[in-house]
């Protein structure tokens, strides 16, 4: 029924929950009759914002900690109602709150955690010996690393960047001890970390929404519609269940999705 304009093209990053989410948005463009197009994986956050920006893509998923720390650095936007504001001047739209936080948390195996008495973040400023091991992309976002440990006077050294999948290994092995999870992650409960307290609040919330562009209130005006069936409908256990899903049953991400809108929002 669309064929003559354009198809709709969703983005999603590099990590497990944004390719499910993707997925969600992909099966609810289909059930309007859309055939959008799904990239997949398209790289970290500073690729799939440039992408939205420049028309490469139409939506993508996203967390509202990410858009005013990362996104809109130096800003100071912090309300939602700012970030819509700062959104809407460059085209963009975005959802309401899809109903779960999925913050930056600082994760140790619990027996290491517990031998060395540490429960929060602030704790880790006597052990300067720790190795840590971050995602390529904490190390240098608007909140990642050097401004956590400039806010909480960490003095460690030893620290690298790796793939998020592969931190959780490396802690296995005791190659690093400390890594930053990502609180829905399914991983947390498999491996038996302990989540630092953010005792000094470095970290604000992230709540995932759906970025749009704004045009396709007049291209698509039932895409948005569409979109809003989701907002405030993914707890975050039916995230961290659909994370687990995908990451230890290795369920594909089309199906986790489909299995979503037809059991949860009684779609399709
Ligand atoms: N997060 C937490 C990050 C990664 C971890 C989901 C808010 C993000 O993709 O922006």
């Amino acid at each position: 029924a669309y064929s003559s304009t354009p198809k709709i093209k969703i983005g999603s990053k590099k990590f497990t929950e944004s390719v499910i989410l993707g997925e969600i948005v992909n099966h609810l463009l289909k059930s309007t009759g859309e055939q959008p197009i799904y990239l997949r994986e398209l790289g970290g956050t500073r690729v799939l914002w440039n992408a939205l920006l420049k028309c490469e893509i139409d939506i993508y998923p996203e967390y509202t900690g990410t858009i005013s720390e990362e996104i809109l650095a130096g800003e100071e936007v912090r309300s939602e109602e700012e970030i819509r504001q700062a959104l809407i001047k460059r085209g963009i739209k975005m959802t309401d709150a899809l109903g779960f936080n999925n913050t930056y948390a600082i994760g140790m195996k619990e027996e290491v955690a517990e031998k060395l008495k540490i429960r929060k973040i602030s704790d880790l400023q006597r052990h300067p010996d720790l190795k840590f091991g971050f995602g390529n992309e904490f190390m240098d976002r608007g909140d990642g690393w050097p401004i956590l440990r400039r806010h909480y006077n960490l003095p460690q050294q030893n620290v690298r960047g790796l793939d998020h999948d592969l931190a959780y290994r490396g802690l296995e092995k005791g190659i690093i001890q400390a890594i930053d999870t990502y609180s829905t992650d399914a991983k947390i409960r498999y491996y038996n970390l302990r989540l630092l307290e953010d005792d000094m609040n470095h970290f604000p919330a992230y709540n995932a929404v759906i970025l749009y562009r704004s045009d396709l209130e007049e291209r698509a005006p039932h895409v948005v519609t569409v979109l809003k069936k989701i907002e405030n409908k993914i707890s975050r256990l039916e995230m961290v269940k659909m994370n687990f899903r995908a990451n230890m049953e290795m369920i594909p991400e089309n199906r986790i999705a489909a299995d979503f809108l037809s059991e949860s929002l009684s779609l399709e």
